[in-house]
């Protein structure tokens, strides 16, 4: 099987499970296809979206502290899970180009998309960067990192893509990049901090109706690949974020009782009215959490970074 037709498979396999179930669910790692991926680039342009803004702040104010720290005589690996458009990674990889660094990027992503088009973009920029793209899921490709061990990694996460797992999902994450990890090798990931509830909830209800469209196109999408008859439209989005837990919440709203037919699935299921579908979940965190993440992870914070307005945290981590 190909990793395509895996990933298919899954994807029919996770549809079935969270539409059968209640309440109902899907996964926000479907989202993302070549129209979700634009969908998402139009987020990280909204004003109130602050968390692109924040974390690219973080690295351009800090970018010399992290050459600094990643760089090394025999060269380094600059692993990436998750670029996507790399743009906060670009102000790194001018850091690197401008000073000489030797190093080799290896951006990582579930759309092969988005690593094709960076991959060109950096190509026209840095002709002479070592770039090797992969694409994959974190867990798919974190056992293939493995090989990557005769020199020391930098391993990247940005923009809070963690917060999409929950706290046992998180750990599991962080325990399999551990596990690749050498003594002298650092993670330095993204982590979106707890704030005004309103700043947050208004990052994920905006009031232009984009990321309604993002959270729809998963139904979109089982209608293309699914021959599903979602009446999209009917669906609204829904933002719930609890600070008391520090987890925004996302779902998809049925207005109006329906049923639906997912042909490739040979699948009916019947929405009543204001039924739910819980799509994703955007955990906010503090260095409490964080901290005891890394401890249930055989990891230990070494670096904390901030962004001006105190929105956002980078960490750097290494192995306990
Ligand atoms: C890509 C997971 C970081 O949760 O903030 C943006 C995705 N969802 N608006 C996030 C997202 C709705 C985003 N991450």
């Amino acid at each position: 099987m190909t990793k395509k037709e895996s990933f298919q498979l899954e994807f029919e396999q996770h549809v079935t499970e969270g539409l059968k179930t209640f309440p109902k669910f899907l996964s926000s790692k479907y989202i993302y296809d070549d129209r979700g991926d634009e969908l998402f680039q139009q987020i990280m342009a909204l004003p109130e979206y602050y968390l692109t803004n924040a974390e690219y702040n973080i690295v351009d104010q800090y970018k010399a502290d992290l050459r600094k720290l990643f760089e090394n005589d025999k060269g380094f690996d600059l692993i990436e899970l998750g670029a996507g458009d790399g743009k906060k990674t670009k102000v790194l990889l001018k850091e690197l180009h401008e000073n000489d660094t030797k190093f080799t990027y290896i951006p990582i992503d579930i759309s092969q998309h988005a690593i094709d088009d960076l991959a060109s973009s950096i190509k026209g920029t840095w002709p002479k960067m070592d770039v090797q793209g992969e694409q994959g899921t974190y867990f798919n490709v974190l056992k293939e990192l493995a090989k990557y061990n005769q020199r020391p990694k930098a391993i990247i996460v940005l923009g809070s893509n963690i917060g999409n797992l929950s706290h046992d999902e998180a750990i599991n994450f962080l325990k399999q990049i551990q596990e690749i990890m050498s003594p002298e090798d650092v993670l330095f990931m993204g982590f979106d901090q707890k704030k005004d509830p309103l700043t947050i909830q208004n990052a994920y209800a905006d009031t232009t109706g984009v990321t309604q469209e993002f959270n729809r196109n998963l139904l979109h999408r089982l209608n293309k690949e699914m021959q599903a008859d979602f009446n999209v439209d009917k669906f609204e989005h829904w933002e719930a974020y609890d600070p008391e837990t520090g987890t925004a919440k996302s779902y998809l709203l049925a207005t109006e009782a329906c049923d639906v037919h997912i042909k490739k699935l040979n699948l009916k299921v019947s929405f009543n009215k204001w039924e739910t579908i819980h799509t994703e979940i955007s955990q906010k965190y503090d260095d409490q959490i964080v901290e005891w993440l890394a401890n249930q992870s055989g990891l230990k914070i070494t670096q904390i970074f901030e962004d001006n307005k105190k929105l956002f945290k980078n960490y750097l981590f290494k192995r306990n």
